[in-house]
């Protein structure tokens, strides 16, 4: 059999709001605004000129339920953009943009496919190929159900058989879990591909067949980080190709900073200015946390001596008129080193303590916050890496706190 070439994308997250960066200049909060939109651009751009057999898009097309006018105003756009090159488009809805949410209607063009709420095989002709595609789209926000007793079995060895969804692999609990499912019970349905969504970091959870999240195609905050994009694939019998598309304009990520032998503050400056732009060099805009590491005693006691938003906006003020622009987050450091030497038995017996901690016990030490029945709508879930970064900062939060206070 001779290949098919489709592009898989998912979680467009159309007009993310981007809460949490209010302090950033306005004009600079726009461009971050208008940044899905314009990796949403790019997967258009790249598929009129590469012209793909069609387009899969998993979940998650708008950020909310209400599908903001102006996301689906764009987002129509670009499939009629597909529709005059005549590129077929399958699209799910997912969590985020689930069919009991109230929009305003907009007719798509017939080039778009939308899967209904119950799992629905398609067939289309590719060439001299037979294409069967699978997939469903959230009646709610909460399917909390599996799903995959409900795709047919692929019969026909003859044929490429693909299947969408948007779910989280079972026991995988970054992202809420929702339409869960095992790498077993995909493979046992005999695909030739399996086009996910929903986690929005890029991974191959399986390479034969392929079992694949392309992430989503533009981070929306810090916990997204790198490059974002979607896969353009080659699918053939046991020889199947995936190429990685970036489309994002921002990248989220830390910059890590060592202070080794840093004494004053403008050899501090120069450190930091050259990190910063170096990820310029590599990324273009972005959006960072500086992360000082090799902070011995001197170095904390000289930046100790103003206060660390004080750096911060100094180092903001920097970066004001450089383009790409990049918008400095926060900065943290890592203070062990410093503080190593003069911490004494209380501090050691009390972070001791603290680090005999499990995730689990982690969990219920910051369910007043991450529980609340207000706040906790408003939150991601936190990551093994969150659960890592708190412990670290409370650690430094203690060395520091019970410093010659004992
Ligand atoms: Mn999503």
């Amino acid at each position: 059999m001779t290949s098919i070439r489709f592009f898989h994308a998912a979680d467009l997250h159309l007009d993310s709001p981007f809460k949490g960066v209010t302090s950033m200049p306005d004009h600079q909060l726009k461009t971050l605004r208008e940044s899905t939109f314009k990796a949403f651009q790019t997967l258009i751009q790249t598929a009129v000129q590469e012209k793909p057999d069609f387009v899969l898009i998993v979940g998650d097309i708008y950020d909310g339920e209400d599908r903001s006018l102006r996301a689906q105003h764009k987002f129509q756009e670009g499939m009629e953009t597909l529709n005059l090159h005549q590129i077929p488009v399958f699209i799910c809805y997912g969590n985020h943009d689930h069919l009991s949410g109230k929009w305003t209607r907009f007719q798509l063009p017939k080039n778009v496919h939308v899967f209904p709420e119950q799992v629905e095989k398609v067939k289309l002709q590719i060439r001299q190929h037979d294409v069967y595609i699978n997939g469903f789209s959230y009646k709610e926000r909460h399917v909390k159900d599996s799903m995959i007793a409900r795709y047919e079995d692929a019969v026909e060895k003859d044929s490429y058989n693909i299947g969408m969804l948007h779910g989280s692999l079972a026991g995988d609990t970054t992202h809420a879990v929702y339409s869960p499912f095992t790498k077993d019970q995909l493979i046992s349905k005999n695909y030739d591909y399996w086009a996910l969504g929903h986690i929005h970091k890029r991974q191959i959870l399986n390479l034969e067949p392929p079992i694949v999240y392309p992430g989503n195609i533009q981070s929306r905050h810090r916990n997204e980080k790198g490059t974002k994009g979607f896969y353009d694939v080659t699918l053939e019998k046991g020889n199947t190709q995936l190429t990685f598309i970036p489309t994002s304009t921002i990248t989220y990520d830390q910059i890590t900073c060592s202070c080794n032998e840093v004494v004053h503050a403008n050899e501090w400056f120069e450190i930091i200015d050259s990190a910063i732009e170096n990820f310029r060099n590599e990324n273009g805009a972005g959006v960072v946390e500086i992360h000082l590491t090799d902070v011995d005693a001197d170095t904390l006691s000289m930046l100790e001596a103003t206060p660390m938003e004080e750096w911060l906006s100094m180092v903001r003020e920097t970066q004001e008129l450089k383009d790409p622009y990049i918008w400095i987050h926060s900065i943290t450091m890592d203070v062990s080193e410093a503080l190593e030497m003069e911490s004494s038995g209380l501090t050691e017996h009390v972070i001791s303590v603290m680090d005999t901690w499990d995730t689990k016990q982690w969990k219920e030490i910051v369910s007043d916050v991450y529980q609340h029945p207000r706040l906790s709508r408003y939150m991601e879930n936190l990551t093994d890496d969150d659960y890592e970064s708190i412990h670290l900062e409370a650690r430094s939060l203690i060395q520091k706190e019970l410093i010659g206070k004992e």
